[in-house]
């Protein structure tokens, strides 16, 4: 069995403090520090949060709207974010507590200013009701990896978006709960059970650590 850690947005402005701050998520770095020198994973992958300053998903280009507010767009749900990961700020870089020489394939995300993109695995829905790849199922099937581990930020949104496209691309798929946090955590119990009910399976980094 290969398996791929798959580290999501893990950068400042998802951090207390941040642009999008997300309560706890510096607790997460350090377990995440160490599944990364771990061997048994075969692959390494983060996403980057990547957004141009007039992306779609920004309150700031919404005049009438305040972040946290949810509109419709192409006929989904999007949520009005306050500024976070705007391309080339300080928010928006890799977290330097992850080591970057063990990263072999960095995902930029978001970088299409009319669509936003939670999943490392396709874009959220354009206007044309499609969800374009990144190309990462693709990377991965390359390299043979057949499972994939999924932890960062956030929990709610894209660790469970990313989870979800990569049990539809036929990986093995576990989320590494306690190397996640969420923005909303009143959902969590909610969350877990969508998960599991569609074949993500919930696991521990401390029982991951002893598998061998
Ligand atoms: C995220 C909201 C907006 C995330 C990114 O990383 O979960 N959430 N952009
Ligand atoms: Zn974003």
């Amino acid at each position: 069995m290969r398996k791929a850690l798959v580290l999501v947005d893990v950068q400042p402005d998802f951090m207390p403090g941040g642009g999008l701050a997300v309560a706890g998520a510096d607790e997460i770095l350090v377990g995440i520090a160490t599944l990364m020198a771990d061997p048994q994973f075969h692959t390494v992958v983060a996403t980057q949060d990547w957004h141009p300053a007039g992306h779609i998903s920004l309150a700031r280009n919404h005049p009438d709207h305040q972040p946290f507010d949810v509109i419709e767009l192409y006929g989904h749900e999007q949520t009005l974010w306050p500024d976070h990961c705007i391309q080339d700020s300080e928010g928006a870089v890799l977290h330097p507590a992850l080591a970057s020489a063990s990263i072999d394939m960095i995902v930029r995300k978001g970088t299409d200013p009319a669509v936003d993109s939670y999943s490392a695995f396709r874009n959220n829905f354009d206007e044309h009701g499609n969800r374009p790849s990144t190309g990462l199922a693709g990377y991965l099937n390359d390299r043979s990896v057949d499972s994939v581990f999924v932890c960062g930020l956030a929990r709610d949104y894209c660790v469970a978006w990313t989870a979800l496209d990569a049990v539809s691309a036929e990986f093995d798929t576990s989320v590494i709960w306690d190397l996640t946090r969420s923005v909303d955590p009143s959902g969590d119990s909610a969350l877990e059970a969508q998960l599991t009910a569609n074949g993500v399976h919930i696991v521990q980094s401390d029982l991951l650590l002893a598998l061998h």
